[in-house]
Order: C-alpha cells, then structure tokens, then sequence
C-alpha cells in the first residue's frame, strides 16, 4: 500500500509540473530589419487556459501629445488608465469593435478606468490631437509578448501542447498565423518575415507656426 502510495504521488508530481518550454519569436522585414512592437501570441489548440487578470489597472500615458506606450497587450478584463501628463487637456477615445468609449478633456489622472473585456484590437485615438494614435492588442491567452527593438520576443513557461501563434502589428500587410507544438524543455526561435504597410501616421510639428492645436 505504502509503495503504491509513492508511485501514485510521484504520478501526481509529474503531472502537475510538466517541464515549461520557452519560444522566442523574432519578426524582421524583408530587409532583415528588426520589426518592434509587433505581439507575438502563442493559444494553446483545444483547451482554453485560465487567465490572470492583473489587479493593478495597466497605464497608457499621454505626455508630450502622443500616448506611451504605442502598442500594449493584455489579457481579457484587464482595467486600463489614461493619465494625462501634459499640460493641455485630451480626448481619448476609441470606436474600435473590441471596445468602444471616450474619456471626454481632461488632465491628470482621469476619473475613469476602462475594462478591456473583449479580445480584439482596438484603436486608441485623441479627439483634440489628430496624430496621436496607440492600440491595445485584447487577448484570451496567457502566453503573450511584444518584440522590443531588437525585434524580439520571448513567450516563456509555456506548457508542452500544440499551439496557434500569432503576430499582430499595426502596419501589418498580411495576418501571421501558424501552428507548432512546444515539447518539453522546449527553447525554440521562431524567425516570422512581416512586410508592413508604409507608416502614415501624420507626425506632430509644433514648431511649424501651423494651427494652435491646445
Ligand atoms: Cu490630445
């Protein structure tokens, strides 16, 4: 009895731990340049894993008329604040899908927190402020990064399964989607080629002696 008790714990320990692997995906033009911003997702194919919502609101902050971050990724239900740090008021607002609303002129922190409660992009912009633009990437997996400057994003503890990685990019040409299955102890290099669309945002002059946009 007391032997079977042992092989069923050590079952149970094996079981429970599965050695987590780690990919790293790495987006590049097809000049090779490094591509930053771009979410990189990895879904586990067939059964849908919890989430965790963090329980700080994440922040996108305005400061020197654009929002930071430009790109920001996070799971279903994740609250998000809008700080103002300029001195002149903004707008933001969205009219995306994923997630309608507007945070009417303000400084400061705004009174209103929003809940991202569906997965989906959705295109942050600011009604005073033609050219700022930002978007919130709304995921329903827990395996998720963005690529930093070097174009490069590591998605770690990942369970062993197959699973269906994305890359979204706001300039993207054509949608990234592909399926590999990560094993145990599994540290793997995804290379993924994106062509993106030529960047029209109208970049902000303020000292053109243009209109006064305050
Ligand atoms: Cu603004």
């Amino acid at each position: 009895m007391r032997r079977l008790i042992a092989i069923l714990t050590l079952a149970c320990l094996c079981r429970s731990a599965p050695a987590a692997g780690i990919v790293r995906v790495v987006t590049r033009d097809p000049a090779g340049t490094p591509v930053a911003d771009a979410v990189a997702s990895l879904t586990l194919v067939g059964s849908p894993e919890a989430l965790t919502v963090p329980k700080e609101p994440v922040a996108i902050v305005q400061r020197d008329q654009e929002f930071s971050p430009y790109v920001t990724a996070v799971v279903v239900g994740t609250r998000v604040v809008f700080p103002n740090r300029d001195t002149v008021q903004h707008h933001v607002y969205s009219v995306s899908a994923a997630k309608k609303f507007e945070i009417p002129l303000y400084i400061g922190d705004a009174a209103e927190t929003i809940v991202f409660d569906r997965p989906g992009v959705v295109t942050l912009g600011c009604n005073i402020h033609d050219w700022m633009v930002a978007y919130v990437v709304v995921l329903s997996t827990p395996h998720f990064a963005k690529t930093d400057s070097g174009g490069s994003a590591d998605l770690t503890s990942l369970p062993p399964g197959r699973y269906r990685l994305e890359v979204w990019h706001p300039r993207l040409s054509a949608k990234v989607d592909r399926e590999l299955t990560v094993a145990e102890h599994d540290d793997t290099t995804q290379v993924i080629s994106v062509t993106l669309r030529p960047d029209r945002r109208i970049r902000r002059a303020p000292d053109a002696g243009g209109a006064d946009y305050r």
